[in-house]
């Protein structure tokens, strides 16, 4: 099989990946991963959770939905000041990007977005990677965010287009690629990943993998989450995520798309550091780091700094593949 960065894989060359002897599967991904990455290098990633709860959209993982009781404790936008002390601490911590989310359906043109705006501008000052997860954006929008210094948008797929009419109904698949297509003209680079554990068949793994497999230009991130149940939400009684899913699913982004950043999210509070260490092998080069995602846990810094010296792992720079490509061109003149 050629190893070359494809946008032209069929369903069924996916399944094929997919569904390799777990063993085979997990060498030929790490080979690449090998062979396209810096394997002792991790990103990561630290997210703050800007606007909390009382969303009007019913995805049904979600523990921000209104119409969930959940006990989230609903919080209007905070203030840039407060922000920036965070993104500070995180750096410290040895995090080199910042991730900012908002409970919002889609961004307003209003103060709340102007706010947002300063929060990017001020953690890009600090020499921070920053990302955001605002819901749906336009291409307006989206050029606003880049002039202000956002490296990242995340917005994921979260399942398959046949399974999403059973996840969420108050937004389209469509609405999803329409935000993913404004972020790309606007220059911005992209996150977009998904959730095992919703109840999904296979099936619909291998056809998120192969929408995301297929874009013009791979994302640069993809973040896979296991689902974390949250008491209240339609999905609480969802049974755990088998951890060889999770391998399985990181293994087959990873021969995918060889370049990009597949980031092991949400669930790693309930994952062994062994477990974990096979997400890794299986091509993971990222993570979401300290004790909380957005409103869940997540394992805290000091956790994840032993993991790193014990499986021999370091935090990866920002803005790396702009110095790469800086010495590139350097080297060209
Ligand atoms: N409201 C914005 C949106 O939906 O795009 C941004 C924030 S939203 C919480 C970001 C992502 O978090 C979702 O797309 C979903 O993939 C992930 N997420 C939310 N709740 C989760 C859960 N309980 N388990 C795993 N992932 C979850
Ligand atoms: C992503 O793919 N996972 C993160 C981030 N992008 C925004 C969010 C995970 C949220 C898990 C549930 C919570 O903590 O509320
Ligand atoms: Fe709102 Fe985003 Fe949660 Fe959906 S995933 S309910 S849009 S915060």
């Amino acid at each position: 099989m050629s190893t070359d960065i494809r946008n032209n894989w069929t369903p069924s060359e996916i399944k094929a990946v997919y569904d390799t002897p777990l063993l085979e599967l997990i060498y030929h991904a790490s080979g690449l991963h090998h062979q396209y990455n810096d394997t002792a290098e991790v990103q990561v990633c630290t997210l703050l959770s800007i606007k909390t709860g009382g969303c009007s959209e019913d995805c049904v993982y979600c523990p921000q939905a209104a119409r969930y009781n959940t006990g989230v404790d609903v919080q209007a936008l905070m203030q840039k000041e407060e922000v920036l002390t965070y993104a500070q601490k995180a750096k410290e911590a040895g995090s080199t990007r910042f991730c900012m989310g908002a409970a919002w359906r889609e961004v307003r043109d209003n103060r709340d977005f102007d706010r947002v705006l300063d929060m990017v501008k001020g953690v890009n000052e600090m020499g921070m990677e920053v990302c955001c997860t605002l819901g749906m954006l336009t291409e307006y929008q989206a050029q606003r965010l880049a002039e202000a210094g956002l490296y990242a948008y995340n917005h994921n797929l979260d399942t398959s287009k046949e399974h999403y009419g059973d996840i969420i109904t108050t937004r389209t698949y469509d609405d999803r690629l329409q935000t993913l297509e404004n972020v790309r003209k606007a220059g911005v680079t992209v996150c977009c990943g998904g959730i095992i554990g919703l109840g999904e068949t296979h099936e619909d793994r291998i056809q998120m993998l192969h929408t995301l497999a297929t874009m013009p230009e791979h994302p640069e991130s993809v973040p896979i989450n296991a689902l974390v149940p949250v008491a209240g939400t339609p999905l609480e009684n969802n049974t755990k995520v088998d951890i060889w899913d999770m391998v399985r699913m990181i293994a087959t982004a990873r021969i995918l798309m060889p370049k990009t950043m597949v980031r092991l999210s949400a669930g790693r509070n309930d994952m062994s550091v062994a477990e974990q260490a096979l997400c890794f092998m299986a091509g993971a080069n990222s993570i979401f780091a300290g004790d909380k995602l957005l409103t869940t846990a997540n394992p805290g810094f000091e956790a994840d700094n032993a993991m790193f010296q014990l499986l021999g792992l370091s935090p990866r720079k920002a803005f790396k593949e702009e110095a790469k490509q800086y010495l590139r061109e350097m080297t060209e003149v």
